[in-house]
């Protein structure tokens, strides 16, 4: 279709101004077809950016290899240009959007000369339905093209929802590579520098603007940017949440089903809980989304949750048929890999992937060569896959996909998880005490960074409030007390209850204490009963702990090693508060409800008695 046969004028002219700033070659608006995401793929295989796997082992499936600027999200790029510098917060990047758009016009400027301009009309939740929201994103790049057909819901129907007027978040996106006369990409993967990346959002105009990465939740606007960086202005205007978290459907054996979310940081397991496979006898887990939650109150006072993508973009390196068998079911076809190794026989491969590689050799993820791994480890910073390399697949094809999960309805939550990577002091599982305990203690989030963004603090513990520093659009201390405004304003016993996970205790060689995966539905289970008014627990100052043998050890964890991952570690947890009190807190100045401080001093008070 081209850009004449659009019927939305205010869409038309929009797309019309872009050419002209951008100067395609042409322009393309996108149906969302089977043969046009096809045609992108073709596209990228021609231009050297793709290889075909082999069709044997991954039907319809490439692989891709990006630059090494352009692995994973830019948080030191990406901006709130809010109006005022103080509705952007503390834990935002900003810039004077008049001046931010200045310079990203000039950037735009030819941007997209050489190449075709796509428009790409997506639907964040299944199309028509109330809850869902529209976007249209123009990118001249076709591996993003192919990417939101499978992450969201692309094409002509949403023209058809969208109407002569409808509304929808406007997203421009461009790599920043415009082609010479004659020039091709030639296998070298388009980006602009790190210095020249911007990753923008002016939430009162409700804009993204994404310039120089073709990776990720930077290029794929749905996502991280409309999804939650826009969708939290929306949801603390409104009354509702956009959130960070997974949702799952948990069965128990007499057939009781719940939902839970759980909002992790990146890279700290939530694709993995929501597909993961019980090993406690009789519980079955489906999966209604791995990593975004839109939620909203319901006539009966409960919170009810939709998942706003239609697909996964997963972290491959650590998935396995042991961890995560549903995930590796679900990438077996018709899916994208991004930065994954490359073997002989075309396949991909990557870091415990279970197995070493057939054959002599294998192609990293930079393209060299280097002899094929015997077994599925590498040490640090040699790695054949890059630790964030990634696959997108369809959400249908994961088996254990539930039938709600695109019910525009939502699914009603009773627990919400909060957890990062902490290997010391933070227990397995605690249980809140209140609506405003739980929240104190999402504010209070610590994980160490992983390779899903671009820094160089990958390893150390850093605040990460509700898994939300890089994805909330304003002020993160107007956030908390959104949150809290939530809970007074409705019926605490129909909120979800608020639990505290971690996955991730060390022991003092560095090894997990606790085996994770399918064994974290040992967790779950108790946080089901827990839900249910049952499930043994006592009380201590940071919340409710389980018994001892509330839950059952898993096989190679001791006695000992439960008693030391379900301990208050009291000189640990003071030392906590005592940060959370000196260097978080009084980050949010002002902004930081009161309310939080009730909590902090409480729990000290207790920890102290
Ligand atoms: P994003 O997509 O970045 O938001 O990540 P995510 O939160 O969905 O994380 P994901 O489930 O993809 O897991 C990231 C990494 O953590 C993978 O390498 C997993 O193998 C590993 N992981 C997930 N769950 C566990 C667990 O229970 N224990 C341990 N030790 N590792 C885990
Ligand atoms: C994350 O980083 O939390 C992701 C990957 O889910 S990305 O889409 O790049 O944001
Ligand atoms: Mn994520």
């Amino acid at each position: 279709m081209n850009v004449q046969e659009l019927k939305h004028p205010g869409l038309k002219q929009w797309v019309e101004e872009a050419v002209a700033l951008m100067s395609p070659d042409s322009v393309e608006v996108c149906d969302g077809s089977k043969a046009e995401y096809d045609r992108m793929i073709q596209i990228t295989i021609d231009a050297g950016l793709a290889t075909p796997l082999n069709p044997e082992k991954l039907p319809g499936s490439v692989l891709f290899r990006s630059d090494p600027s352009d692995v994973a999200r830019v948080e030191n790029r990406t901006y709130i240009a809010s109006k005022n510098q103080e509705d952007a917060g503390p834990t935002n990047n900003w810039i004077d959007p008049a001046e931010l758009k200045k310079t990203m016009t000039e950037l735009y400027h030819g941007s997209m000369k050489g190449r075709t301009m796509y428009v790409i009309p997506f639907s964040m939740g299944p199309v028509g339905s109330e809850i869902a929201k529209i976007g249209v994103q123009i990118t001249d790049s076709p591996y993003v093209v192919a990417n939101m057909h499978i992450m969201t819901r692309v094409g002509t129907k949403v023209l058809e929802v969208l109407g002569t007027q409808g509304a929808y978040v406007p997203c421009f996106h461009s790599v920043g590579k415009p082609l010479g006369p004659g020039e091709k990409d030639n296998g070298t993967w388009p980006c602009a520098p790190l210095d020249k990346k911007y990753i923008s959002h002016f939430p009162e105009t409700r804009e993204i603007w994404s310039y120089g990465s073709g990776y990720g939740g930077n290029a794929l606007l749905g996502k991280k940017c409309l999804a939650l960086r826009i969708a939290t202005v929306l949801a603390r205007d409104e009354g509702w949440l956009a959130e960070h978290m997974l949702i799952l459907k948990i069965t128990n054996p007499e057939g009781v089903v719940k939902y839970i979310t759980g909002a992790f940081p990146s890279a700290c397991g939530k694709t993995n809980l929501a597909m993961l496979i019980p090993t406690v006898p009789g519980w079955k887990v489906e999966t209604v989304g791995d990593d975004i939650a839109w939620m909203k109150f319901g006539k009966d006072g409960r919170l009810y949750a939709i998942n706003p993508e239609a697909g996964f973009f997963g972290v491959a390196p650590g998935t396995n048929n042991e961890s995560n068998r549903n995930a590796m079911e679900s990438c077996k076809k018709n899916s994208i890999f991004t930065n994954c190794g490359l073997t002989e026989d075309g396949d991909v491969w990557w870091e415990l992937i279970g197995h070493g590689a057939p054959g002599k050799e294998i192609v990293d993820w930079k393209g060299n060569k280097r002899p094929a791994p015997k077994t599925d480890k590498s040490p640090k910073g040699e790695e054949i896959a890059h630790p964030n390399a990634r696959f997108t697949a369809p959400a249908k094809q994961c088996p254990c996909i539930a039938k709600e999960w695109e019910d525009p309805a939502g699914v009603p939550i009773s627990a919400f998880l909060f957890g990062g990577r902490r290997p010391k002091t933070i227990p397995l599982v605690n249980q809140a005490k209140s609506w405003i305990h739980g929240v104190f203690m999402g504010s209070i989030v610590g994980s160490e960074v992983t390779a899903a963004v671009i820094s160089d603090q990958v390893g150390q513990v850093r605040r990460d409030p509700f898994a939300m520093l890089p994805f909330c659009g304003y002020h993160m201390g107007d956030y908390f007390k959104h949150w809290i405004t939530l809970g007074q304003s409705h019926d605490e016993s129909k909120l979800p209850k608020i639990f505290f996970v971690n996955w991730f205790r060390k022991n003092d060689e560095g090894g997990f204490i606790w085996p994770g995966y399918g064994e974290n539905s040992r967790v779950l289970a108790w946080i089901f009963e827990r839900c249910s008014g049952k499930g043994k627990a006592v009380e201590t100052p940071i919340g409710f702990l389980p018994t001892l043998d509330a839950i059952a050890p898993p096989q190679g964890v001791s006695e000992a090693a439960m008693q030391e991952i379900l301990n208050v570690d009291i000189p640990g947890w003071k030392a906590e508060l005592a940060d959370v009190r000196q260097n978080h807190y009084p980050k949010f100045g002002d902004k930081l409800p009161k309310e939080l401080y009730v909590e902090l001093n409480a729990i000290e008070k207790q920890l102290n008695a």
